[in-house]
Order: C-alpha cells, then sequence, then structure tokens
C-alpha cells in the first residue's frame, strides 16, 4: 500500500545525501570512484585519457542532478515551451563548458592538482562532437547555451549522428576526408534513453477508410524504424537550470518484420534489420547544396517524426484535449530542414488525434516560427515530388492540400497573375516536379527570421519578395549571437580574468552589456599592458600549435591575420590568398633596405571544403602551394609566412579565436547573412578586416568604421557591377597575381587554370579584380595602424567593448519575447 512505499521513499532518501557536494575531498573521491567503478582501472594506475573519462562521468554526475530538478520544475510549472527542431549541433567538447557553467572550474583544477594532474590536460583528451557543419550549427549550439542560461523551458531535438563531419587530412596540400566516428571511444555527455523510444514510419500507400459516416485518410506505411533518446543535458551559467538536447538514434524496430523471420533465411533478415540504423549514420557534409537524395529526406523525417511524437506525448501528459497546444508549443524551424514538422503536425492532429482540419491548421499557424540562414538560391531546399510520394505519401497529399487551400487564398489576394502564382507556388512544375521547402515554411509559419538586419532587407527584397508584398508582418531578423560563456570564459581564461578585474565584476558572463565598462579603460597604460601580455601569451599558445601540426616556426611579434571559416567562393579565402601573393611579390621586388619597414605578419586560414566542391578544394590545394613557396624563400623570413591550419573545428576555433590580432570576414557584399565568427573574434580583441556585409553592417555601428578595416563594394554597388563585367577596370597587380598563378610560378599550372578562370574579367562572380585595389588599401591601414602598438590595443580594447550586442543571450531574449512569446521558468535552488 501507499504506506510502504512512503516508507521506501523515506529510506531511499536516508541513504542519499541531498546532492553531490563540491568540495576538494568529494570531487576527488568522485573522481577516482569513477576510474574504479565506471572506467574500470585501478585506481592506482590509470592514464589522462581514463582521467579524463573519469573526471567527466564525475562532472555528469553533477549536470544530472540539476537536470533532473529542471525538468521535474518544468512539469509541475507547464509553461509555454519552445521546441528547436534542428539538423545540426556543433557542440565542439563539454567538459570545460561544463564545469564552468555549473562554476566549479576552479574545484576542480584543485582537486585534480593534488592528484598529480592538470585539468587544461585533460581536457585536450576530449574529442569534439562535430554534428554539423557551420554557421548554421555552431549557432544552434550557442542559442543552447543561451537557452539554459536564461531559464528558457526549451529542448532542443536533433540527430544523433555516427560519423560527424569528416575529418580534413591534408597530403600534399590537398584535402583528403576521413570518417569521423566520434563515439569510438564513448561519450559521457549523453544519457541513452533506452526506455524511450518511437516507431517512425516509411513508405507504403495511404487508403480511403470509413469513419463517422464519412472517409478519412489512413496511412498504411511499409517500414517502420525505431528513434531511440540520447540526452545531452546543457547547463546554464548562474542557474540551477540545466535543459535537455535530444538527439536521435535509428535502430531496428520490432514491428519491422515480423515476417521476414519465417522464410527460413534467418542471418539475412538479422542482417537486413541492421540496415535501419543507417538512417542516423552520417551527416552531410555539404552545407548549401542538397541532391534531393533520399538519405537525407530520410534523416529529416526521422528526426521530426521521433521529436513531435516526443513533444505530443508531453503535452498530453498534462492536458486531456488539444485546445491550449498552441499556448504550450512552440516550434523552431532551423532553416528548411526540419519543415516536414509542417506536414507531420498536420497529420497526426488530424489523422490520428481527429481534430478537424481547420482547427489543425489553425494551430499550425500559431506554432510554427521559421529562420533562413542563406541568400544564395542553391541554398534553398527542393524535394522532387516523387520521392517525397515514394517515401511519405501521406505527407505529399497533405502538402498538396495546404498548397491548394493557399493558391485559392492567394488568387483572391492577387488576382490570377499566374507568373507570380507560380513563383509562390509550394509546388514547382518543372523537369522534375518539386516541394519548395522554403515555400512551405513560409506559408505555414507565422513568423519568418533573418539573421542579421541586411539578410532580412535582402529577403525582403529578393529572395522572398513577392511573400513579403503579401505578408509583409511576417518577416522579422533576430540578428545573430554567440555565446561568451564558450567565446571568452572558456577559450580565453586570461582575457576572462582580466575583463573581470577591470570591470570589478564577473556579472558580464551573464550580462554582456557590461563589457561596455571596458570602454573607460581603453586609453589607459596599465590596462593595455596587460592586454598585450594576455594576447602575446596566447599568441605563443596558437604558435605552439602551428609549429607541433606543420613544423612552422613563427615569430608572435608578427601580425596574426586569420580566416578561419567553410571554404566557399563567396567567402573569399581567393582573394586573401591573391592577396598574400602580392605581398610576398612586394617582398621580392623591393630593396633589401626597404624590406625592414615590412610589417611582419603571420597568414592563418583554416576551414573545410565540401567534399565535392571542387573549386574550394582547389582554393585549399593553393593556399598550400602558396605556402610551400613562401615560407622556404630565404628572402622573406619572418616577414611573410602563411599557415593552413587543417581540420578546422570548434576545439580548433578556440585556439585560434584568442590569438589573432587580425581576422577577415570578406564575403563579396549581399552573400554572408550574418556571419558569426567575426562576433567571436571581436569579443576577444581581433580587429576586423572586412567588407559591409551580414551582420558587419552591424558591428560597424557598435564600434564605430574607424575602429576596424573595411573596404570592397557595398551592397547595393554590387548587382550593377556583376552587369557590367568586363566593363570595369582591374588593378594591374590583380591581373598580375593571376598571372602568376597561371604561369605555374606555384606549381600545379593545369590543376590551377580553371580557378584562374573563375576570376578573369567577364567572369568573376564574386568581384574579386574589382575589390583587389580597396582590399590591398585595408591591408595597408592594418600594417600601418599595427606599427602604433598604443592605437592597436585601443581598438583591441574598444572591440571587446563594442561586442556586447552580439551575445547570444540577446537574441535569444529577442526569440523569446518576439518570436515565441515564452517566459522563463527558473528552477529554485
Ligand atoms: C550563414 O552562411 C550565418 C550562419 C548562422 C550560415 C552565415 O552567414 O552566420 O548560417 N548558413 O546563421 C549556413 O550555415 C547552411 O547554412
Amino acid at each position: 500500500g501507499g504506506g510502504e512505499a512512503r516508507v521506501r521513499v523515506e529510506r531511499m532518501f536516508g541513504l542519499m545525501d541531498r546532492f553531490l557536494t563540491s568540495d576538494l575531498i568529494s570531487l576527488q573521491k568522485d573522481i577516482l570512484d569513477h576510474v574504479e567503478y565506471t572506467v574500470a582501472r585501478s585506481r592506482f594506475s590509470f592514464d589522462d585519457f581514463e582521467a579524463y573519462q573519469a573526471l567527466a562521468h564525475s562532472v555528469r554526475d553533477r549536470l544530472i542532478e540539476r537536470w533532473h530538478d529542471t525538468q521535474i520544475h518544468f512539469k509541475r510549472k507547464d509553461p509555454k515551451r519552445i521546441y528547436f527542431l534542428s539538423l545540426e549541433f556543433l557542440m565542439g567538447r563539454s567538459l570545460s563548458n561544463s564545469v564552468i557553467n555549473l562554476g566549479i572550474r576552479d574545484q576542480y583544477g584543485d582537486a585534480l592538482n593534488e592528484l598529480g594532474f592538470e585539468f587544461e590536460v585533460l581536457a585536450e583528451q576530449e574529442g569534439d562532437a562535430a554534428l554539423g557543419n557551420g554557421g548554421l550549427a555552431r549557432l544552434s549550439a550557442c542559442q543552447m547555451d543561451s537557452l539554459a542560461t536564461l531559464d528558457y523551458p526549451a529542448w532542443g531535438y536533433g540527430l544523433r549522428y555516427q560519423y560527424g563531419l569528416f575529418r580534413q587530412v591534408i597530403l600534399d596540400g590537398y584535402q583528403h576526408e576521413q570518417p569521423d566516428y566520434w563515439l569510438n571511444f564513448g561519450n559521457p555527455w549523453e544519457i541513452e534513453r533506452v526506455h524511450v523510444t518511437y516507431p517512425v514510419k516509411f513508405y507504403g500507400t495511404v487508403e480511403d477508410e470509413n469513419f463517422n459516416g464519412g472517409k478519412r485518410k489512413v496511412w498504411v506505411p511499409g517500414e517502420t524504424v525505431e528513434a531511440v533518446a540520447y540526452d545531452n543535458p546543457i547547463p546554464g551559467y548562474g542557474t540551477r537550470n540545466t535543459i535537455t538536447l535530444r538527439l536521435w538514434a535509428a535502430k531496428p524496430s520490432d514491428q519491422m518484420d515480423m515476417e521476414s523471420y519465417n522464410t527460413g533465411d534467418y542471418i539475412n533478415a538479422v542482417v537486413n534489420r541492421q540496415r535501419a540504423e543507417t538512417i542516423s549514420s552520417v551527416l552531410y557534409p555539404d552545407d548549401r547544396s542538397y541532391q534531393g537524395k533520399e538519405l537525407r529526406l530520410k534523416q529529416q523525417y526521422f528526426f521530426v517524426s521521433a521529436s513531435l511524437q516526443d513533444i505530443i506525448r508531453r503535452f498530453k501528459d498534462s492536458h486531456s484535449n488539444f485546445d491550449d497546444f498552441p499556448e504550450k508549443v512552440a516550434l523552431q524551424l532551423n532553416d528548411t530542414h526540419p519543415s516536414l514538422a509542417i506536414a507531420e503536425v498536420m497529420r497526426v492532429l488530424v489523422d490520428e488525434e481527429h481534430l478537424d482540419w481547420n482547427k489543425a491548421w489553425d494551430f499550425v499557424c500559431k506554432i510554427f516560427t521559421f529562420t533562413t540562414h542563406t541568400v544564395l538560391p542553391e541554398g534553398l531546399e527542393k524535394v522532387p515530388v516523387d520521392l517525397l510520394e515514394s517515401l511519405l505519401p501521406r505527407h505529399l497529399q497533405i502538402i498538396y492540400d495546404i498548397n491548394f487551400d493557399y493558391i485559392e487564398e492567394l488568387k483572391k489576394r492577387i488576382g490570377l497573375d499566374y507568373d507570380r502564382l507560380s513563383r509562390m507556388s509550394i509546388v514547382e512544375d518543372g523537369a522534375v516536379k518539386s516541394i519548395r521547402m522554403a515555400n512551405l515554411a513560409i506559408v505555414c509559419s507565422h513568423t519568418v527570421n533573418g539573421v542579421s538586419r541586411v539578410h532580412s532587407k535582402l529577403l525582403k527584397t529578393r529572395v522572398f519578395k513577392d511573400f513579403y508584398e503579401l505578408w509583409p508582418h511576417k518577416f522579422h531578423y533576430k540578428t545573430n549571437g554567440v555565446t561568451q560563456r564558450r567565446w571568452i570564459v572558456v577559450s580565453n581564461p586570461s582575457l576572462s580574468a582580466l575583463i573581470s578585474k577591470w570591470l570589478g565584476t564577473e556579472a558580464w558572463i551573464r550580462d554582456v552589456d557590461l563589457l561596455a565598462g571596458l570602454q573607460e579603460h581603453a586609453a589607459n597604460a596599465d590596462l593595455h599592458e596587460e592586454w598585450k601580455t594576455v594576447r602575446k601569451v596566447n599568441k605563443m599558445r596558437l604558435a605552439e600549435y602551428i609549429e607541433a601540426m606543420s613544423g612552422i616556426k613563427v615569430s608572435v611579434n608578427a601580425m596574426f591575420d586569420v580566416q578561419i571559416k567553410r571554404i566557399h567562393e563567396y567567402k573569399r579565402q581567393l582573394l586573401n590568398i591573391l592577396g598574400i601573393i602580392h605581398r610576398y611579390d612586394c617582398i621580392k621586388n623591393m630593396e633589401k633596405s626597404d624590406r625592414r619597414k615590412v610589417v611582419p605578419r603571420v597568414c592563418i586560414i583554416g576551414g573545410k571544403a565540401a567534399p565535392g566542391y571542387e573549386v574550394a578544394k582547389k582554393i585549399i590545394k593553393l593556399c598550400h602551394a602558396v605556402a610551400e613557396k613562401v615560407n622556404n624563400d630565404p628572402d622573406v623570413g619572418d616577414l611573410l609566412k602563411l599557415v593552413f591550419i587543417p581540420d578546422y573545428n570548434v576545439s580548433v576555433a578556440e585556439l585560434v579565436i584568442p590569438g589573432a590580432d587580425l581576422s577577415q570576414h570578406i564575403s563579396t557584399a549581399g552573400n554572408e547573412a550574418s556571419g558569426t565568427g567575426s562576433m567571436k573574434l571581436l569579443m576577444n580583441g581581433s580587429l576586423l578586416l572586412a567588407t559591409e556585409d551580414g551582420s558587419t553592417v552591424e558591428i560597424i555601428e557598435e564600434i564605430g568604421a574607424d575602429n576596424m578595416f573595411l573596404f570592397g563594394a557595398k551592397m547595393h554597388e554590387v548587382p550593377a557591377l556583376r552587369e557590367k563585367g568586363s566593363a570595369f577596370k582591374v588593378p594591374l597587380q590583380f591581373a598580375r597575381v593571376v598571372r602568376m598563378v597561371r604561369d605555374g610560378y606555384f606549381g600545379f599550372q593545369d590543376y590551377f587554370e580553371s580557378l584562374c578562370d573563375k576570376v578573369e574579367v567577364g567572369n568573376d562572380f564574386y568581384l574579386l579584380g574589382y575589390d583587389f585595389q580597396s582590399y590591398l588599401e585595408a591591408q595597408a591601414a592594418a600594417d600601418k595602424t599595427f606599427v602604433d602598438q598604443e592605437k592597436w590595443t585601443r581598438m583591441s580594447i574598444l572591440s571587446t567593448a563594442g561586442s556586447g550586442r552580439f551575445s547570444s543571450d540577446r537574441t535569444i531574449e529577442e526569440y523569446a519575447e518576439k518570436t515565441w512569446g515564452i517566459e522563463p521558468c527558473r528552477c529554485p535552488f
């Protein structure tokens, strides 16, 4: 009876300490216990990796406590929840971030020291969780950190890929891709929920069934796969709140194939089952071209279906009908990748929960919000109708029905303008009939967000002009931000300590606007000395890494100039490399005595190219070919070095960003939706050399154009310049450096030919030739400033001081208040 149960619970409580404590002895005991019982090594003999595992498990225990409390609290309060659906999360490492957010970094450091270990050394043992490609995926990770820190009742949902983003290996200067089987050594940061599973169905047919005197549609699927939840607790900083990132893995389902076991071919039946797991096996490594692959669509639906079953189950736990659904649930579509969720919500509500179509539609229009991350047309997904029809026949019908109602409505609004109607249709009639996922997302979401102000402007005036004219109220923007927890506190502890010292508080870690308080000290000579020391230490750390990796010795007195991001033509790494060739050429051609005046540079480039993106791969090769020549030229010495950092990822970024004096964000204006690397570099006191693109426009407003090095064609000039093609004059220096590459000065003449063609007059879509002159001028201005270390340091301080607006805390608050309509729900201590 109840009495017995109560006695049992009381006894259990009596046996437990209320919470794990984090004093020195407890931490040491917990770590050693995990060495012995979890890692199963003797506490008298374990190596750094085992120590890391034990350490991670002791942190995990503390995360779990808070996480339980938070989930119970959310359940009790039943607030409106935000569900963040994203096919990609680029989390990187978890250890340092967790202990910092839990507020026990120093305690762990001391505990380990006495045991003979160093926290930093153990932290290096952790591999990156790289379940994403680039900007979009890292943004999701930053936003999860902010959602937790700001106490929002939020869940992230995604896929637990077995292979994360490929590892980039450079052989002879060429990129090779190696699989990232990241779960090989276990993952202490996730909790496998063997009982949180849902069936996900594919294929089959749709049948009409009699129902309540009428007909209704019933999907009879042909294949079932099981989704298993893996929970990743995400701790907030300065709060007990710890939220959930729930990632789904595919497993064979018992419902799948009962009959195949009767065929006698037992071995093959089992082997076939195993194939279910391929759905969550590999992340697509191309971040902006979609080829309508079945596996990709399967991944999308798999994660959408499992997430929605989970969300609806949670809703039904505390509600007896659906009336309050839109008051309790907000669904955020991170790009178009999860937009099948729209059709799935309709299907579940109508086919399974038997709501009428109009009511379900009304809910859909209230719960979905959509953020797009690109301006490039090839970044907009299209799904061939044939593919959808075979994989998800019922969803195709629903999308057609949505489209029918919408087009009827549209005709009433805009008349029979068939061109416009066909542009705005969710269904594209063409050689390959397909579904335009962006149109689906726009039609069905109440808000369409851009990721910076100018991005939103481009959406309204170009990409989604037709929609903007119809529904101006839907279009908004939330300028991206990054979390200062990871990008200052974790990655740059010395700068972090310095900031806290000069502000007299650590409060900026939660309230980043306080960084502006550094402004008043921007000319203080003591701060300058300390600032320079911190920067130098970070540069030394980076220089050691460069030498260990590539054997290249670089001088920390040189200006460290970095460009780190995915390799893409529009991001113009090629402009950077051509600029480096120009610099090299100048050094070669100058009088020996003049070389003293050259400001020494270490140019650092890092980034991955999509495996099938030939041009990007050639850019990587060119970088290596130029480096080979420049780095080994005795005429040049320390005046110029070029380093390509292989396998750029979150951890590498944490090392490179604090060591950057200058960083380049040089996309052709009108192409970068926002850019977030620039924000991390700005926070860390790097000066920016940039075009007026994406969020840079807003950075200029915060720190002033004279606090950075700007160049290049303006956004409004670009279309006309492209039109002009060969009519504008390209500077002689540009023609000269391209010719050097063409003529085989760096070898590989044939291989680079097509790359050179890409920037020839008339063909130069990204305007490298047009922008070259002003690029060189901006570079010269940077050199000139670097010589004046006092000025440089002041600008560096003002960069950090002016970076407050670019915290993801601000972004998330805007989303919460203006788009999702959610409120903080803080777990009491
Ligand atoms: C955009 O290219 C933006 C991030 C985050 C990227 C970049 O400008 O800062 O998204 N898009 O919003 C992307 O990764 C796959 O697309």
